[in-house]
């Protein structure tokens, strides 16, 4: 049968097509629906593109056909001239008769002004359906426009007697090769990626997109004294890297040095990426920044791989708290454990 459900299900499906895309926007999917008949769909494709509902209706063969309709949208219309036009005015042009949506935009531009466009002209209007699957969708948008900072993902691998490395930083693969795989089409997935000076010196990673298709992500990195080495991988001038550290600010190529005060350094550094627009920072350690973030409840979302091998000593695994578990998967061996912050 169809319902409200069913045609919000298939604009929450539409705006998946647009994840990885419209960074820092949120996804968005739109559907038009007369008479029981969907006659019209569109999703937000493209960072700086047409919004859901501009595709939408572009797709409704004639477009007189909109008028009495029921409009499904998963986010709030925006209100405001962005890089497009508001989509409430478009929609007003077209008189549906319903414009239904999951969420509010939580954006201070748009904040429930999307809907009173719709009522001021005549439209009923409809929040809340299926809201946690929209909440669910734009987490990495709500969270960044809420709390001003990225959504943040923790990411590690431990042996099963719960260590990350071995005690002089040696810990050379802890997780399989499938496990590895999996990491590089989640770094593909958000707009930057951290990691500690420890990590940064003794792995010397490279912090790119090797085993997946899609974009490298931001480099981020903490080297409060400067003294990591210009020849790592970190600084090979290929990405965007961010270096914070408490002496100096410098544009050097695709390196930039950012200055912050040693107090609340963490919480500085969430605010000048929020300010840079990255929606979302997945971090790989190591043991000690993950622990940092932890306590200073600067985390989302943890994703741990938890290998079968024992080390029987060395740097122990960070340790979550207020942690939510959602769910554990077995991946060729290695067990991947996801949970949320609560
Ligand atoms: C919608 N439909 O599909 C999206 C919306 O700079 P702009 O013009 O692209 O506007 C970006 C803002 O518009 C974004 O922060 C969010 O508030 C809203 N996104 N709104 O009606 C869409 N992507
Ligand atoms: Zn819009």
């Amino acid at each position: 049968m169809q319902t409200k459900e069913s045609f919000m299900n298939r604009a929450l499906e539409l705006a998946l097509l647009g994840f990885g895309k419209v960074s820092p926007n949120p996804i968005v999917g739109c559907v038009i629906v007369k008479d029981g008949k969907i006659i019209g769909e569109g999703y937000h494709k493209v960072y700086g593109g047409p919004h859901a509902e501009v595709n939408a209706v572009n797709s409704v063969i004639n477009k007189e056909d909109i008028k009495g309709s029921d409009v499904y949208v998963t986010l709030e219309p925006c209100s405001h001239y962005g890089k497009t036009p508001p989509c409430a005015d478009l929609l007003v042009k077209h008189l549906p008769k319903k414009v239904i949506v999951c969420n509010l935009d939580p954006n201070p531009l748009v904040a429930g002004r999307g809907m009173k466009k719709l009522e001021d002209a005549g439209i009923e209007t409809e929040v809340g359906v299926l809201e946690d699957k929209g909440l669910e969708i734009n987490r990495r948008f709500f969270t960044f426009m809420q709390e001003k900072r990225p959504y943040i993902i923790l990411k590690w691998a431990q042996t099963a007697d719960g260590y990350v490395a071995r005690k002089n930083f040696d810990s050379k693969w802890i997780s399989n090769s499938f496990s590895r795989k999996m990491v590089h089409k989640w770094r593909a997935e958000e707009d930057s990626i951290m990691v500690g000076r420890n990590t940064a010196q003794y792995d010397n990673p490279s912090l790119n997109v090797r085993d997946w298709q899609g974009k490298d992500p931001v480099r981020v990195v903490i080297d409060s004294e400067l003294k990591l080495s210009k020849d790592l991988n970190l600084f090979d001038q290929t990405i965007p890297t961010l270096c914070y550290n408490l002496k100096q600010d410098l544009e050097d190529g695709l390196v930039t040095y950012i200055k912050v005060e040693k107090e609340n350094y963490l919480s500085a550094i969430f605010t000048d990426l929020f300010e840079r627009k990255l929606q979302s920072i997945i971090i790989e350690g190591g043991s000690y920044l993950l622990q940092k973030c932890i306590d200073e409840n600067f985390w989302d979302e943890a994703r741990v791989f938890m290998a079968k091998t024992t080390f029987g000593d060395g740097i122990k695994a960070p340790s979550l708290k207020n942690a939510k578990f959602i769910s554990e998967n077995e991946l060729q061996g290695d067990k991947l454990q996801v949970l949320r912050n609560i």
